[in-house]
């Protein structure tokens, strides 16, 4: 039988994890870098919370799955300290304990029970997925152009379009600020369907705090749609390693509301170097099937 003590021991790490858990990210998180610094619920970064439409439903999963997980690592972790403690070598005993072959019930439970979470799983990500991919008629279109290595937006609807430039390492030739680095403009509210298109190889089309990504590929349209709620400035990157320079094709997504967007469209309207769309001309590969407008997915 259990001792008091062993039973004592055997607690630790469940009262230990529990209370990591029960302390929130406010502690866990003092002293450690800005990023960590800055985060949210499931250690999601905070400017996520209400950034679009789909933040809480991506939040929600993550934080669900999480929780689930360690519900099952401290059970595990709990039930396997008890085991080492409670049936561990005692002063005097020399044989080799009971050698048990099976259990039917064990077996059945370790089968079941991974059977169900991973059934689990499966049922609630693709229930979130479902409703982050599901294309909105009527939204306002963008493309979203990703070209070693910088980006290019197409303001589809208001027929203009920004040309982004790599950004350069400070101190080097041609450096510009990560304030310079090119902006998706977006209003604040209004349905949006990103089309993306590569001019050249795989890229990734990152927003942050978006707590979304999706690759870009040469010869292929992917979409993406969403409702930004939030007014600011987000960081996004690309998230697909591109060549030499990927880690400098780096943007900005201004979220703005309709007076300041609808100002910015007609700067760039009023800009001949701005108005117009940029076409497929440019893509490096013309041999590809998504380069004709028609083939596109
Ligand atoms: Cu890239």
């Amino acid at each position: 039988m259990l001792s008091k003590r062993a039973m004592r021991l055997a607690s630790v790490p469940i009262v230990l994890s529990s209370g990591l858990l029960l302390s929130g990210c406010a502690d866990i998180t003092a002293g450690f870098n800005q990023t960590v610094k800055d985060a949210g619920p499931g250690l999601l970064p905070s400017g996520s919370i209400g950034a679009t439409n789909h933040t809480q439903t991506i939040t929600d999963l993550w934080v669900g799955s999480w929780a689930v997980l360690w519900g099952v690592g401290v059970i595990a972790w709990g039930l396997m300290i008890w085991a080492i403690i409670a049936y561990r070598r005692r002063k005097g005993e020399n044989s080799i304990p009971a050698q048990l072959r099976y259990n039917n019930p064990i077996e059945a439970l370790f089968t079941i029970v991974p059977l169900i979470m991973v059934i689990g799983f499966f049922a609630f990500t693709a229930k979130s997925m479902a409703s982050v991919e599901a294309p909105v008629e009527g939204s306002r279109n963008v493309q979203v152009i990703a070209k070693q290595w910088s980006w290019d937006f197409n303001y589809t609807d208001s027929k203009v379009h920004e040309v982004g430039i790599q950004s350069q390492y400070a101190g080097e030739p041609g450096y510009n600020s990560l304030n310079d680095v090119p902006t998706l403009w977006l209003e604040k509210d209004v349905p949006v369907h990103i089309k993306e298109n590569s001019r050249d190889v795989v890229h990734s089309f990152w927003i942050v705090d978006f707590l979304y990504k999706k690759d870009v590929f040469p010869g292929q349209t992917n979409n993406i749609y969403f409702t930004p709620t939030k007014l600011g400035v987000f960081k996004g990157k690309c998230a697909e390693l591109c060549g030499e320079y990927h880690s400098m094709m780096l943007f900005n997504v201004r979220v703005v509301d309709k007076a300041t967007y609808d100002a910015h469209m007609a700067d760039l309207a009023s800009n001949p170097a701005t108005s117009g769309l940029l076409s497929n001309n440019l893509q490096r590969n013309q041999n590809l099937p998504g380069d004709n407008p028609n083939s596109e997915g």
